[in-house]
């Protein structure tokens, strides 16, 4: 799954692709790298992000789903809301990405009244403080725990389970220790009977684990999408489309035998 946010403010490629015409240009260049998915994100949910306006979301994403609407692969929608989540949809999204697993309020019966896909995310607290001193007492029963019960919400809004994939939320109200404890026990996520998506691209612990800026962290990013693959993830949301297959490539090649 390739990463096209259309804002002024995420972490890591904030602002590059505002203006409708770059954002287009860099979806058709993942697609060209093999993306299998593009990811469109009209609101910054890293930590500390300011709020934007359902409009101001809607106003960034509903062009470039518009020209995307052609594209050979499943078009994603990262947001949050129920009415971008709908109109979304109707600009012909195929799957819409929660980093709030489905709990604002519509976003269920939005998700419900079509037959797109869904990733529900976890995420403990809000994006402005969720990163001050989150704590767990066993930090992958807790987020499994919370993802069953969102599959169990969708399921019963009429959500397919076949329509579902989870993701355990790396960066979302975790540290580095949290993260790498839910890296190393991905493959417990798996018997929720759903996908599983991770995302580790460029994320902050990566930075603590390196020592490097956001703009360096092209290898830890492979490094951490090709493990997670490894630990059972079926789905990598990446922003590096083309250098993390040449690293499944690998991967898979050593398997084939
Ligand atoms: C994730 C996400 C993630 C899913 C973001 C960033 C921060 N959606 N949206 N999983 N992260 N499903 O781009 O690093 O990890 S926004």
């Amino acid at each position: 799954m390739g990463v096209v946010n259309v804002t002024p403010d995420s972490f890591s490629d904030g602002g590059q692709y505002l203006d409708p015409a770059a954002a287009l240009a860099h979806a058709r260049q993942l697609l060209a790298e093999g993306a299998d998915v593009i990811d469109i994100g009209g609101e910054s949910t890293r930590p500390g992000a300011a709020p934007v306006s359902e409009d101001a979301e809607l106003a960034r994403i509903l062009p470039l789903l518009e020209a995307l609407r052609d594209a050979p692969v499943p078009i994603s929608v990262d947001t949050r809301r129920a009415r971008v989540m709908r109109e979304a949809l109707l600009a012909g999204a195929s799957m819409i990405n929660d980093v709030e697993a489905l709990e604002s309020p519509g976003a269920l019966d939005a998700v419900a009244a079509s037959d797109c896909a869904i990733c529900l995310m976890h995420k403990k607290g809000d994006p402005a403080t969720m990163q001050r001193d989150p704590q767990y007492a066993d930090v992958v029963a807790e987020v499994k725990e919370y993802l069953a019960a969102r599959i169990a919400a969708a399921e019963q809004a009429g959500i397919a389970r076949d329509r579902i994939v989870i993701d355990p939320g790396f960066g979302f109200g975790k540290t580095p220790a949290h993260n790498l404890d839910l890296l190393r026990r991905l493959d417990e996520f798996r018997s929720l009977g759903v996908a599983v998506a991770a995302g580790w691209s460029r994320k902050s612990t990566l930075g603590v684990i390196t020592g490097k800026p956001v703009a360096e962290r092209l290898a830890a990013s492979v490094a951490a999408s090709l493990l997670a693959a490894q630990h059972g993830a079926h789905i990598l949301r990446v922003h590096d489309v083309a250098e993390t297959k040449d690293a499944l490539a690998v991967w898979q090649a050593l398997r084939a035998r």
